[in-house]
């Protein structure tokens, strides 16, 4: 490939009147923009052990009260895209949240989809659109774009959640915003007890429901039986996963990143392949090595790793006796919606 001329090839009178008419020539910053072969990432294979993080998340608690921080997350950081951005990828954020017994994190709602992963703890519940989601370990709760949610606790001990948005995609489309709302009234109806089985729906008058998102929890006891199912049902299935959907469409549980749920077998190896988005990987039982890149992290149940696009993932079960659960997020949604989805194998 032939080298293109630089920004020091220009005269220096000729570059200071393009600048002053905003005007920027292509060629010194076109292959930066469009890279030969692979695309430049930002995103790091990073680890976050939730042994080191979990004390200084309820140091948190003691030193900032609800009020003063509306919702009292550490952010899980990709130094590749420096701390300050607050993404795990470019379109991935992730959060780990505690809300202390008799906390209330007040109602709003905002553009970027979230969901909540729940690590730890007991009698908080999220109400989300009127509907009041107990949240237990390894539930996975919707609060798709627009949605009023808040955050309440009546329990005894901390619980912590795990937050993944797609903010930072929202936030670099200059479309993130938030509005806060007064405390919900909660209506009666839960959508983890009306969608309890694939394949047989509420019947809304012989209509669909006129829900965008009519599925807002998803308990983890459904996803897991489902995937012990999976498995044994064809014991040569390489890779034992589900997909977090509408049960309305069919479709992903939201518009822009994915959701999955993964069982490794006992001591199985799976090789993801190298597919073009981001994913992050949150153990919900078990151990498993994640070698992504150069990188071998080692996860322990509530551990959390990501790893950047057109990379393969190689995780490993690291019980031999049973097997190991996998909360993965990615940004299949978007790169299927935009045209740019490959799978380089
Ligand atoms: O719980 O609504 O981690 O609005 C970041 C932004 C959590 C939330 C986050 C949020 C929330």
């Amino acid at each position: 490939m032939n080298e293109l001329g630089r920004l020091e090839d220009l005269p220096q009178n000729y570059r200071d009147e393009l600048k002053s008419l905003n005007l920027v020539p292509l060629w010194p910053s076109l292959r930066g923009v469009l890279p030969p072969q692979v695309p430049t990432r930002q995103t790091q294979p990073t680890y976050w052990a939730y042994k080191t993080l979990r004390p200084l998340l309820l140091k948190a608690g003691e030193l900032t009260p609800i009020e003063k921080a509306e919702r009292r997350v550490l952010v899980l950081a990709n130094p590749g895209h420096g701390l300050d951005k607050m993404q795990a990828s470019a379109a991935i954020y992730l959060g780990m949240q505690l809300l202390l017994p008799g906390e209330w994190a007040p109602s709003h709602r905002h553009t970027p989809n979230a969901v909540r992963m729940i690590v730890e703890g007991e009698g908080a519940t999220t109400t989300v659109d009127g509907e009041k989601c107990p949240m237990s370990r390894g539930d996975l709760i919707l609060t798709p774009t627009g949605l009023w949610h808040e955050h309440g606790h009546d329990g005894t001990e901390p619980v912590v959640w795990l937050d993944v948005l797609d903010l930072p995609l929202v936030y670099y489309m200059e479309a993130s915003y938030h509005i806060n709302g007064q405390r919900q009234t909660v209506v009666p109806g839960r959508s983890d007890r009306q969608y309890t089985r694939a394949g047989v729906m509420p019947t809304y008058v012989f209509e669909r429901s006129k829900k965008a998102y009519p599925m807002l929890r998803y308990a983890w006891s459904d996803a897991k039986a489902a995937l012990e199912s999976l498995a044994a049902d064809d014991p040569s299935l390489e890779q034992v996963q589900v997909t977090y959907t509408n049960p309305e469409t069919g479709g992903d549980a939201e518009n822009i990143l994915g959701f999955y749920a993964l069982m490794l077998r006992p001591g199985q190896t799976l090789r993801l392949p190298a597919r073009s988005p981001a994913q992050v990987f949150h153990v919900i039982e078990g151990q498993m090595h994640a070698q992504i890149v150069n990188s071998t992290f080692t996860l322990v149940e509530a551990d959390t790793c990501c790893a950047p696009g057109y990379e393969a993932v190689t995780l490993r079960n690291l019980k031999a006796d049973s097997p190991t659960f996998v909360f993965v997020a990615d940004e299949s949604p978007l790169h299927r919606k935009l045209g740019v989805y490959e799978n380089w194998g």
